[in-house]
């Protein structure tokens, strides 16, 4: 799969890019992520990425030309057209479900936005998936991006080892439920101890008592989950 993003910051993502899991994929050519400041677009002399808004108020607002005309250059370094995600606030909210949905494209081209917002001609002339990540709002599209490629990064067949295996990973399809505790040696920590079950070597026992731990967890903390309607 292949992530191009478009953003004013291209160094936020070599750090993220270079963690093992990510590394370890790009290295095997399971994915690849490529990212394209879109300043470079723009025509003027003072490489204006953004200008005050029509009609006034705050802040400034992303320029269309270069956004638009970035992807236009982008899209062609690849077979495939790939869909189109503009990060915003606006957009609908990023969950397991949809996190699914952009596992089976083979290309993602995400756009990140700053400022104030960004020019309705570019949602108008690229019609692109708007996403939000959730209910609170962030300086920039950057970090939305990373949590969308993360998230995304891990249903690709081959990422993860069976290490790392998701299968019953909380939110996904057909798991609605929050993981019990985890522990791991000591057995006893500042007078904490890891409950015996866990250490009896009874894998139906442990299985059970991880079911009930994960439904009262659920229960008393995310009762949405439990609700199909969500
Ligand atoms: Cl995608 N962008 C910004 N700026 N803020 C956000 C967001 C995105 N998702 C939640 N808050």
């Amino acid at each position: 799969m292949r992530f191009d993003v478009l953003t004013l910051f291209p160094e936020m993502f070599p750090g993220y890019v270079s963690q093992s899991i990510l590394a370890k994929a790009i290295q095997r050519k399971i994915i690849s992520i490529h990212t394209h400041d879109f300043r470079q677009w723009t025509t003027d002399k003072h490489h204006s990425v953004d200008d005050r808004p029509f009609g006034g108020g705050p802040g400034m607002v992303i320029k269309p030309e270069p956004v638009v005309e970035c992807v236009e250059s982008v899209r062609p370094l690849a077979d495939q057209a790939g869909r189109i995600v503009l990060l915003t606030p606006q957009g609908r909210k990023l969950t397991q479900p949809v996190v699914e949905e952009l596992a089976t494209e083979e290309r993602l081209i995400l756009i990140c936005g700053r400022y104030e917002g960004i020019d309705q001609r570019v949602v108008d002339l690229l019609e692109p998936d708007e996403i939000s990540i959730g209910d609170y709002i962030l300086n920039g599209g950057e970090v939305a991006a990373m949590v969308l490629i993360d998230a995304v990064l891990r249903l690709i067949p081959g990422v993860l080892g069976d290490a790392e295996s998701h299968v019953d990973d909380s939110f996904s399809s057909g798991n609605r439920l929050l993981e019990s505790a985890q522990y791991t040696r000591p057995r006893e920590y500042r007078g904490l101890t890891v409950p015996d079950v866990l250490l009896s070597g009874n894998h139906q026992e442990v299985e059970r008592w991880r079911a009930e731990q994960s439904l009262a967890k659920t229960k008393q903390r995310r009762a949405d989950l439990l609700d199909d309607t969500n």
